[in-house]
């Protein structure tokens, strides 16, 4: 009798080894399939999606923007960078990555770098170009040498590029940069900020370190990049046509450019021809509210402030190149507003981008997530950023302050309705190069 329940609960015993031995595989198998397996991922990913409310989706529809394709559910994410290769030489656009700084900027210039290596340029060695008003020094060169996975190349910027031009008078300009000091606005005390606002509007493109590339994309100390990029943004910009690339679009001080919008005006009516049939005009006239994100822009001018945020920027330097966008900015440069008002490069872009350009030639790169202070965006959508390996900012971070891209200082809304319209992530992954 003792032996019998002795056996019976050794068998007892021996039967719930083997079950947690069996159910220990089990769970271990799947835990092994789910992490080579990105499609598992991507359809927890798209269970997130499918149960949560998307105000994205909601805000769409209730705004009635203009109607695109959702592909979000068909989004394929390449498990590493897809890159072209030609006889085991990969295939790279004629671009450079551009950063204007000061030798004192050096540790944020690193760790932007770093930044955009890790998430993109270490798959494509894009060279690095350095522009200065002065000479860089040999440890920013050493630095930013050892940092870049591919060439690194400086100059310093020809005086007559950066320094006041002639037509500008002293008084009057010591006079403007007195009152816009005490009237506290934005770098209004700075004449060098004018002066890097002046050279990024109309003289970036004429270095010679630019003079044979067709894109560049503007990077600045201090910023990060929150996602991997998968893709060169540089041949999306070549085979889609596109001329400007922004991430984030935000309301102007109108304080730095009481006179920027009639300046435009009196350009356009001199240069009849120079704005596009089919520009973004509406984008940055348009001051009606979308939506439940109301923009509340009251303006002395038809300008609604609206400006794509040029810290960022992925640009065709030929535009820039152009004759029209030279007539405008020599216009806008000898009305003298770039220094008797603060005028900054962003809105001069911006404003000859919305205006000079199709609209379907300016693009807004979603899937990039970034950040420079104070501002930052992420992808909107859960597949995207799990896909693309994102590390967002909490948008609950109390010292930031998070864009939201429908948040009411954000353009986007604008963008949407009257801009080329809302992408998808489905026209970014060149998908046909991997399926
Ligand atoms: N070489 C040089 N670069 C400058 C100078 N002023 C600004 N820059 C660069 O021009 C770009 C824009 O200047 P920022 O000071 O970042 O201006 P901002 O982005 O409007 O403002 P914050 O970033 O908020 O300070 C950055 O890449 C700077 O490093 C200057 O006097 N000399
Ligand atoms: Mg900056």
């Amino acid at each position: 009798m003792g032996a019998t329940l002795l056996i019976i609960t050794l068998l007892i015993v021996l039967i719930s080894i083997i079950t947690q031995f069996i159910r220990d595989m089990v769970s271990v198998a799947s835990l092994t399939s789910s992490r080579i397996d990105l499609d598992e991922i991507f359809q927890y990913s798209q269970a997130i999606i499918d149960n949560k409310h998307n105000e994205t989706f909601d805000f769409i529809n209730k705004a009635r923007l203009k109607p695109a394709t959702n592909s979000y559910l068909d989004a394929v994410f390449p498990q590493h960078t897809v890159r072209h290769f030609d006889n085991g030489t990969i295939v790279k656009e004629n671009a450079t990555i551009l950063m204007l700084c000061r030798n004192w900027e050096l540790p944020d210039v690193l760790r932007s770098m770093r930044s955009l290596e890790d998430r993109f340029n270490k798959d494509y060695h894009y060279t690095w170009t350095f522009l200065n008003d002065v000479d860089f020094t040999d440890l920013f060169k050493l630095e930013t040498t050892a940092m870049a996975s591919g060439d690194t190349q400086y100059a310093t910027i020809p005086a007559e590029d950066w320094s006041t031009p002639w037509y500008i008078n002293e008084t009057r300009y010591n006079e403007c940069v007195k009152k816009f000091t005490e009237d506290n606005i934005i770098y209004g005390f700075s004449k060098s900020y004018r002066n890097m606002c002046h050279f990024n509007s109309g003289y970036f493109y004429k270095q010679e370190l630019l003079k044979n590339y067709d894109y560049y994309f503007r990077v600045e100390p201090g910023v990060e990049y929150f996602c991997d990029f998968q893709m060169d943004p540089f041949r999306l910009m070549r085979e889609e046509k596109k001329k400007y690339g922004f991430v984030i679009s935000i309301i102007e001080y109108e304080e730095t450019i009481p006179t920027l919008w009639s300046t435009v005006e009196d350009f356009l009516n001199e240069y009849p021809d120079a704005q596009h049939e089919n520009s973004a005009v509406e984008f940055v006239t348009n001051k009606e509210p979308i939506g439940f994100a109301v923009l509340d822009v009251e303006t002395n001018s038809a300008y609604n402030l609206c400006h794509f945020w040029s810290n960022f920027e992925i640009g065709d330097l030929n535009f820039f190149r152009s004759d029209v966008y030279e007539a405008y900015f020599t216009y806008l440069s000898k009305s003298g507003g770039f220094h008797y008002e603060r005028w900054g490069d962003a809105p001069v872009h911006s404003i000859a981008a919305a205006l000079l350009l199709d609209m379907n030639e300016i693009h807004h790169f979603e899937d990039i997530g970034y950040y420079h202070n104070p501002f930052h965006t992420c992808p909107s959508s859960n597949n995207m950023r799990i896909g693309k390996r994102c590390i967002c900012r909490d948008e609950d971070e109390d010292d930031e302050q998070p864009i939201s891209d429908l948040e009411p200082n954000s353009c986007l809304t604008k963008w949407w309705k009257y801009g080329s319209g809302k992408r998808f992530i489905r026209e970014y992954f060149h998908e046909e190069d991997y399926l």
